[in-house]
């Protein structure tokens, strides 16, 4: 059993990612915390606890975390993600019942992990890294008694906020920096990678076909996403980035990962939040990060199907 805490800016994706999450019996959500990305933090906290309303999981905490950047002015992404920062084609979301868990997510990010068995938590952030950048200045004994961290971020040929930077990543680069340089297993599951994760007309027809309303939610968010990257990606169908991460951590046969050095661009005039990979051979021997690569394709969809099926 692999006990995570999501920390996520729902988002089309970061919705997928929970699901999978909850959806899978090898997975333990300890919680979910917020960050102001995609949207306002006041709007993705709200959207965390619709999804977990749409499953029939309120019992899980949402904690809401920092509302923006640590340094840059907070920059959203509605063109790809809508006015709500989870807008849905023709389903009627249900209102959260639950309250915010009270305290900042920062500080439930720090308990949890000081308080648990140290080598037992993993971290798995899917939107820009605010709150876990501040929760290693808060408590820097975190870094030692986390598993590992898995985050969807970045990408070492791809950007989609910039030519070369990936938005998670470029729009709180000095947070990046800060998770990436510390000395955790740091897994960078980027646009690479995700840009594999289609969904594609095959998958969102084996969605349907289970006929319950949390597949319907899923078609729904599959509907505006697609549109949306139509629009202003030029894709054919869109990428479902966020997940790919917790499918690492149920099957890392589903993704492929080659060790490499990983550091975040700074001060580049065009190149600022790149995740500059090192890919010349051997890796050295103290490296702590390696870079997802390869996506079954196949693999990854039927992991999201079953999960989608066990939550009813
Ligand atoms: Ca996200």
């Amino acid at each position: 059993m692999t006990k995570i805490i999501l920390d996520c800016d729902p988002g089309h994706d970061d919705a997928v990612a929970l699901l999978l999450a909850l959806g899978n019996p090898d997975i333990e959500v300890l919680g979910v915390t917020t960050v102001g990305g995609n949207n306002s933090l006041e709007k993705v906290a709200r959207n965390a606890r619709v999804v977990l309303e749409v499953a029939g999981r309120t019992d899980v905490p949402v904690y809401a975390g920092c509302g923006r950047p640590l340094l840059r002015e907070p920059e959203i992404a509605d063109d790809v993600h809508g006015d709500t920062g989870m807008d849905v084609a023709g389903v009627e979301l249900p209102s959260p019942s639950a309250a915010l868990a009270d305290g900042h997510a920062v500080d439930f990010l720090i308990n949890t992990i000081m308080e648990a068995e140290p080598g037992t938590i993993t971290l798995v952030p899917t939107g820009p890294l605010t709150n876990i950048a501040m929760a290693v200045r808060k408590e820097p004994r975190i870094v030692e008694r986390v598993k590992e961290v898995v985050l969807m971020g970045g990408g070492y040929h791809e950007g989609n906020w910039s030519a070369v930077a990936e938005f998670n990543i470029k729009i709180d680069p000095e947070a990046a920096h800060i998770v990436f340089e510390e000395l955790w297993p740091v897994t960078m599951v980027g646009l690479d990678l995700t840009h594999q994760a289609l969904a594609t007309d095959e998958v969102e027809a084996s969605i349907k076909e289970l006929g319950t309303p949390v597949a319907d939610f899923v078609v729904g968010l599959f509907g505006f996403f697609r549109e949306a990257y139509r629009e202003n990606q030029g894709f054919e169908h869109p990428p479902v980035h966020d997940p790919c991460t917790i499918a690492y951590l149920i099957d890392p046969s589903v993704v492929q990962t080659v060790k490499a050095p990983v550091h975040v661009e700074l001060t580049g005039t065009h190149t600022t939040g790149m995740t500059v990979t090192d890919f010349r051979a051997p890796a050295p021997a103290d490296c702590h990060t390696q870079v997802a690569t390869k996506l079954d394709h196949a693999g990854f969809w039927n992991l999201v199907v079953d999960a989608l099926r066990r939550l009813g």
